[in-house]
């Protein structure tokens, strides 16, 4: 079978391009590329040849064309790749010759599935390249880059090679027992699987972080009506982005902004002002305020420092006092009858005096998100995870291998022991995909775009 997509973006572009892979490739694309030089000769195996895609004696583009002969291409398999003009229509009629000619219309991710398929990368590679495209910050992107040139997939298979041998001592007892063969050694057994969870929950202990670079620290800044949370946005973003008046219950919807500190990501959503109303339309806009406050990573949380707190102002601290909290005393510049120090009994190290008025304050924010998010930057050699399905597969080898573990001291059965550390060994096989079933690749696959 022979697959073809476009795989550029399908915006009005300077370039765009349109991909074969499969057996028929080089076949297909020569019935609709005339040039000075044929793409069918492997003396031009991976060059690029100028000339026209013509169909029915009409030209659609005028391009420039590659063909990369099995198994030195992305698939593994023969590949053409037509770089036309970033045209929507042009591109879709330069793929729609290919189809009628047979070839079969690509699904998502299938170029990087076949590519896995015949093992040109890992499916931690593989996920790594939907990550790296969707990226949103330099650290996100930087992240992926890494998983992409295989740090995760080598980490995982020391892992991997190390269970595995463990795994021959178990079985060697197991089948041999009967029979005058020395034992198995089990404290150097616990020590070696000990050692090897150690490093297993370490890993698996960068999740937290590795997901807050990947995806952004979600923010959610919160308060009563009026006490500077649009404010707060505009001075963040350096742009005039939320409605600011002196109109208490301005903001209704939620307002989501992007910003980028020190390249980490900030998801950051103005909301409405928290108070009892009988506006409905105010009435959903604080719902939908208490739902982005219990949804955040980040809560930036503002008083009007310049009068007492209020019953409302006491059931927003009720509420989030136990998350991630900065606490800001605004309205500096009106005078404050707040007490700084009362308030960091609420949260401790997190309370700063600010007047966007005045500027004040909005350093010292940043500085505490970044000592907060940033603290300890990741060292280039270090590996992250950042993938949910990464990390749950993770969890659950480091169950099984402690189960293990226990099993072995407690001299229970060598051979309960050896069904756990298998049961590890496939786990973190799932994660590179060296075990993992059809359906795990479907979900991977299915996340990534068409002509990927
Ligand atoms: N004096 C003073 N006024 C402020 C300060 N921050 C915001 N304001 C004003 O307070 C009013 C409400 O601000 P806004 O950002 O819309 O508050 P929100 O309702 O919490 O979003 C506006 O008139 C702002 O100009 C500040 O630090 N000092
Ligand atoms: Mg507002």
């Amino acid at each position: 079978m022979t697959i073809a997509a476009i795989s550029t973006a399908k915006s009005p572009a300077g370039i765009g391009i349109v991909r074969l892979s499969g057996e028929e490739a080089i076949s297909l694309a020569c019935g609709f590329f005339q040039g000075k030089q044929s793409l069918d000769d492997p003396a031009n195996d991976r060059k690029l040849l100028y000339g026209h895609i013509v169909s029915e004696g009409e030209v659609v583009d005028e391009v420039l064309a590659v063909a990369f002969r099995a198994p030195f291409s992305y698939t593994g398999e023969d590949m053409v790749e037509i770089q036309a003009h970033g045209s929507r229509i042009g591109l879709e009629r330069i793929l729609n010759c290919f189809i009628s000619a047979g070839a079969e219309p690509a699904k998502r991710g299938e170029f990087t599935k076949i590519a896995f398929l015949n093992g040109k990368l890992d499916l931690t590679e593989a996920e790594a390249i939907i990550d790296m495209i969707e990226a949103e910050s330099v650290s996100a992107q930087k992240q992926s880059a890494r998983q992409l040139t295989g740090h995760l997939y080598r980490k995982i298979e020391g892992f991997r090679t190390r269970i595995k041998d463990t795994l021959a001592h178990l079985v060697a007892d197991i089948d041999f027992s009967t029979e005058e063969v020395e034992p198995v050694d089990v404290s150097a057994l616990i020590t070696t699987c000990e050692a090897i969870l150690a490093e297993m929950k370490a890993l698996e202990s960068t999740f937290t972080r590795g997901k807050l670079v990947q995806e952004g620290i979600a923010t959610a800044i919160v308060g009563k009506p009026n006490v500077g949370k649009s404010s707060f946005l505009n001075k963040m973003l350096r742009e005039d982005k939320a409605i600011v008046t002196d109109i208490p219950g301005t903001t209704r919807d939620v307002l989501e902004a992007s910003y980028s500190l020190d390249g980490i990501h900030l998801r950051i959503q103005d909301t409405a002002g928290i108070r009892k109303t009988e506006d409905t339309i105010e009435q959903i806009g604080i719902e939908r305020a208490m739902a982005s406050m219990e949804e955040a990573d980040l809560i930036i949380a503002l008083f009007d420092a310049s009068r007492p707190l209020e019953e409302e102002d006491m059931e927003i601290i009720e509420r989030i006092k136990d998350k991630r909290v900065i606490c800001l005393l605004n309205k500096q510049d009106l005078g404050s009858v707040l007490n700084k120090e009362a308030m960091e009994a609420y949260f401790p190290g997190a309370v700063i005096e600010t007047s966007f008025i005045r500027d004040e304050g909005l350093a010292a924010v940043e500085d505490l998100i970044e000592s907060w998010f940033l603290s300890g930057t990741i060292e280039e050699d270090e590996i992250q995870i950042y993938s949910l399905r990464h990390k749950l597969l993770l969890a659950e080898a480091v169950e099984s291998l402690s189960k293990a573990v226990e099993d072995i001291r407690s001299g229970i059965g060598l051979d309960l022991a050896e069904v756990y550390v298998e049961d590890a060994f496939l786990k973190l096989g799932e994660i590179t995909g060296q075990t993992a079933g059809e359906e795990v690749l479907d979900h991977v696959f299915s996340k990534f775009c068409i002509g990927k």
